[in-house]
């Protein structure tokens, strides 16, 4: 009894520096993960052309990879980033901008609420560190009518 409890402060003390060292060297390297082969990320719903109402579920596929929250160093995960209405993707050798929405908990749909009109929906998988995969892991544009 006597003994176990500094050998337990001392295990959980170096568990800690190994996690901050192996957060600060992702940080400083910003290194792209490479993709896993065949990897692949679709919107499931809302179907392409389809009309929705301002408000409305996008619900996110991915076969291949599992899905992780951001910060989580598991291989052959990622999480979700929708982008909307982006005529083109954001830079790829870096974290992805706040101007895409990140779903760091390992989010696999949401609700979006939109003006009336013609909306792009697309998903980019980002690594623990919201940095997209080498190379990118894309899905196909959606497009639909917001009535
Ligand atoms: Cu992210």
């Amino acid at each position: 009894m006597f003994t176990r409890t500094p050998r337990r402060t001392t295990l959980i003390a170096g568990m800690a520096a190994a996690l901050s060292a192996g957060l600060y060297c992702t940080a400083a390297l910003a290194e792209r993960t490479p993709a896993t082969p065949g990897a692949q990320v679709y919107i499931i719903t809302p179907k392409d052309g389809a009309t929705v109402p301002q408000t409305f579920k996008v619900q996110f596929g991915l076969v291949g990879m599992g899905v992780a929250p951001a910060g989580i160093d598991l291989p052959k995960t990622g999480h979700h980033h929708l982008l909307i209405d982006a005529a083109e993707l954001p830079p790829l050798d870096q974290p992805l901008p706040k101007s895409v929405i990140h779903f760091g908990g390992g989010q696999t749909e949401t609700q979006v609420t939109l003006p009336p009109g013609p909306h792009t929906l697309q998903l980019i998988l980002g690594d623990k560190s919201h940095i997209p995969f080498d190379p990118p892991i894309v899905s196909e544009k959606v497009t639909v009518t917001v009535q």
